[in-house]
């Protein structure tokens, strides 16, 4: 008789202990593009610049973090890591994709929605994608653009394939070029397809934003672009109206999966060169075009929210709000970001920015939201995008393989910032792809490693100086969050430890403990 009870549980609850408390959120990722630290209000930007009510009302109902980093300092490490909880540096060609590369992620490979979808969640991606399309050959425009995001565990696409500024200017939704007419074939290359074909530099006169560096390619929406194509005239989007889409897309998908758990990634162009939000917030910052793409984000932030609220699906949602890189303000157009800056600092108290190992280049704004779930408050835990693979699985009771997401830790108690909950002991970073600059972080302590020998170091401009830097260099970023003040000499037992702690890691091939 005394064993009933026992037997009654196991029966009415016949899955294991992780399982058994399993919660199936549903879980968004809104993640910005080349968003620095203090961009938005609630980290430290002045109202008097720009104001971000929608992400300020995030922090301030959930959890923001002072130590929250994507992984890498440009676009497509920092997401190949986020999708795959495994550090880019371990894989050739995750550096910037160009506008014909092929598919980074393989599939087969464990993926954070292949992860959610083994625990009953729909999944998508609308936005930014910049993770290559198609097989070894590169993407075919005309037909079925595979393997893509449906081979890696989304259930549903609509992209910009790589970046605004690079060729093509059109929408993939699923396997293909949405609105392509096929009598009107889409070219991409890297060669200029005809003697007459317009680009940045014959005809730069006639550009509605002239190009600073690169960028005098194809010419679309009186724009000059990285690369060169011809036709899908049908297909073409204008940049002022990509914002209002990702939203239209993303209200429209949630709305079809509001019954079941579901898993949005929402990967914003903002605020990605060239920085054309729509008219209507056109001089909504001080700061010109880079603000008021930022203005853009957040109103698209509360659509969002909006929507939820709307559908009663609040309380049952975790919103995490991230970036895929620190900040940048010439990136290759003549927008006036360098102009309009006057007192903001968009990479706030750090040094660097976009392509840097400092702390700029990867230290973003970071918020987790969940009404009811997430007391709010500010955590200094040190938490990655690279995490959310490991973290989601935990939380959704999905027993993630031993081989999967080698670099993704789960941090989950401390995303909910439950009491006593620890982020990482220590995080890897890196600028781009494999082969280049490495920091890495450990408590205080912040080691620079620089294998290629380029300092990329330049936040507001994109211009390099080619700093001379030792090739390894230690910082204590309680002291020093600038990491201008190289104490490699005063401790060098910390030094040699941290030199040893990097190289162990990058050798082993996984982080993860195994357990
Ligand atoms: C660089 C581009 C820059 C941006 C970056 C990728 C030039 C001179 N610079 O090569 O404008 O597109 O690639 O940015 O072309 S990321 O955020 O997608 O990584
Ligand atoms: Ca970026």
């Amino acid at each position: 008789m005394r064993l009933l009870p026992a037997l009654l549980a196991a029966i009415l609850c016949p899955l294991s202990g992780q399982a058994a408390k399993a919660e199936k959120p549903n879980i968004i990722v809104i993640m910005a593009d080349d968003l620095g630290y203090w961009d938005i209000g609630c980290y430290g930007a002045k109202p008097k610049n720009l104001k971000t009510p929608h992400i300020d009302r995030l922090a301030a109902n959930g959890l923001r973090f002072t130590s929250g980093y994507c992984s890498a300092s440009t676009c497509t490490p920092t997401r190949f890591s986020f999708l795959t909880g495994k550090y880019a540096f371990r894989q050739k060609n995750t550096g910037i994709a160009p506008p014909n590369g092929p598919a980074i992620i393989q599939p087969g490979v464990e993926t954070l929605p292949s992860l959610l979808k083994r625990a009953g969640y729909a999944t998508a991606v609308i936005g930014k994608w910049h993770l290559g399309l198609g097989g070894p050959g590169g993407p075919d425009w005309n037909g079925d653009l595979k393997p893509g995001p449906l081979e890696i565990g989304f259930d549903h696409c609509f992209l910009l394939p790589t970046t605004n500024d690079r060729v093509p200017q059109v929408y993939v939704e699923n396997h293909r070029v949405k609105n392509l007419d096929p009598k009107d074939p889409l070219w991409v290359g890297r060669k200029k397809p005809s003697p007459d074909h317009p680009t940045g530099l014959t005809h730069r006169d006639t550009l509605k934003m002239d190009w600073s560096h690169g960028h005098n390619s194809t010419i679309h929406n009186g724009i000059s672009r990285i690369g060169f194509y011809t036709g899908g005239h049908a297909a073409r989007f204008r940049d002022e109206d990509l914002a209002d889409e990702w939203v239209k897309q993303s209200n429209q998908w949630i709305e079809a999966n509001k019954d079941n758990p579901f898993f949005l990634f929402f990967s914003s162009h903002d605020l990605h060169v060239p920085r054309m939000p729509h008219e209507r917030f056109h001089g909504t910052s001080a700061l010109g075009f880079r603000g008021d793409a930022i203005v853009q984000l957040d109103w698209c932030v509360g659509e969002i929210v909006k929507t939820l609220d709307r559908l009663k699906l609040s309380d049952n949602t975790l919103i995490v709000f991230c970036s895929d890189n620190g900040p940048v303000g010439d990136d290759g157009y003549k927008d006036g970001a360098l102009e309009k800056m006057d007192d903001h600092q968009p990479g706030g108290p750090f040094s660097g920015g976009k392509y840097s190992v400092l702390e700029g280049g990867t230290r973003t704004p970071f918020i987790t939201y969940w009404p009811g779930r997430i007391a709010p408050g500010i955590s200094d835990e040190i938490v990655c995008t690279i995490d959310f693979a490991s973290s989601f699985a935990s939380l959704t009771g999905v027993k993630l393989p031993i081989d999967a997401c080698p670099d993704s830790f789960d941090i989950m108690d401390a995303l909910l910032g439950k009491k006593g909950a620890k982020g990482r002991r220590h995080l890897i970073i890196q600028d781009n792809g494999k082969g280049g600059n490495y920091g890495f972080r450990a408590g205080k302590w912040k080691l620079q490693r620089h294998d290629s020998k380029r300092k990329r170091n330049a936040v507001v401009t994109n211009k390099l100086a080619n700093t001379p830097v030792p090739r390894f260099a230690l910082f204590d970023l309680s002291q020093d969050e600038q990491e201008e003040k190289n104490i490699a000499n005063a401790h060098p037992k910390a030094f040699e430890r941290m030199k040893q702690r990097l190289q162990k890691i990058i050798d082993s091939g996984r982080s993860r403990p195994v357990n």
